[in-house]
């Protein structure tokens, strides 16, 4: 696909850490279809799925995208408290809702944390994307010293702070999943970046909206997912995760002091504002139609692989 405006740019060094799910397959599309990023390494977690599926369904994504020289890390399969549930009345059994063959792909031997460090440690500055429950970061953070301070930026699909959660009344799905990771990661010292449930709520690709989109798993797995929701539209969460690092102007941020509930109470796992909590930068206003137009033109329009 024509990769224009990009001639001059170095860039961004990212390493996606995600649990797919169908918009995470859907955002690991936009990231290798966007010059304005480079991703080294895809680390997988439990969320969506237990981390089996989700594991596999990362090395399926890699091969139907022809991108199969991108290594990817095990991750997490509990949180750092007790076990993740999962949404697979959202995405389907096993996290996607197509059946796609088991992998050929295999992992690399290191987990995702120890790989985490050792490029945190060694390399240049890299930006942390977490596409799901963010425990292998607040891992990292915890058992490797100086990392939260050596990473670039760290920028989570995550939370919801003026709008009701997706999971609870109060909690957003991957916060809910891992409330003590989350907090850990945004006392960590390092720069977070909370794109949350408030901007990805107004980003949704409509069935009909959408063209026909090039690659034929792609077709299935949307076409399947507006037949499974009657609204037909797909929330573009982890999607606008993503573009806030490739096109940062489609989110506006806002500086604010956020904390997580960690209690066992109805309110586990909200994001709210409080003088008490942790400085990060809040997404609160997104162009969705930019959003869109982007995510249409690279992942239902765009060609894969070649
Ligand atoms: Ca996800």
């Amino acid at each position: 696909m024509a990769k224009q405006g990009s001639a001059a740019v170095t860039p961004i060094n990212v390493v996606i850490d995600t649990d797919p799910g169908v918009d995470d397959f859907l955002a690991i599309a936009l990231a290798l279809n966007s010059p304005e990023i480079a991703v080294e390494a895809f680390t997988t977690t439990g969320g969506n799925a237990a981390l089996r599926h989700t594991h596999a369904n990362m090395l399926r994504i890699l091969e139907v995208l022809d991108r199969t020289t991108i290594p990817v890390y095990r991750g997490a399969q509990r949180p750092l408290s007790g076990t993740f549930g999962d949404a697979e009345d959202v995405h389907g059994a096993g996290g996607l809702p197509i059946k796609l063959p088991a992998p050929v792909l295999r992992a690399r031997e290191r987990s995702a944390v120890r790989y985490l460090a050792q490029r945190v440690y060694s390399g240049p500055p890299v930006t942390l994307i977490a596409l799901g429950p963010p425990t292998n970061i607040a891992r990292l953070f915890r058992d490797y010293p100086g990392t939260a301070e050596a990473v670039e930026r760290v920028v989570l699909m995550g939370g919801a702070l003026d709008v009701p959660g997706n999971v609870t009344p109060h909690a957003e799905f991957n916060v809910w999943s891992d409330p003590e990771a989350t907090a850990l990661v945004f006392n960590s010292g390092a720069p977070v970046t909370m794109v949350g449930s408030d901007v990805c709520n107004r980003v949704r690709a409509h069935a009909d909206k959408t063209p026909e989109p090039a690659n034929a798993v792609i077709q299935r797995l949307t076409e399947a997912q507006f037949s499974a929701r009657p609204g037909r539209y797909i929330t573009l969460y982890d999607p606008l995760t993503v573009l806030s690092v490739v096109r940062p102007e489609v989110v506006k941020l806002e500086r604010l002091s956020v904390s997580v509930d960690v209690t066992h109470d109805p309110e586990r796992g909200r994001t709210r504002r409080d003088p008490e909590g942790a400085m990060i930068d809040v997404a609160v206003d997104v162009d969705a139609e930019a959003a869109i137009d982007l995510f249409t033109d690279r992942v239902i329009r765009g060609g894969f692989g070649g």
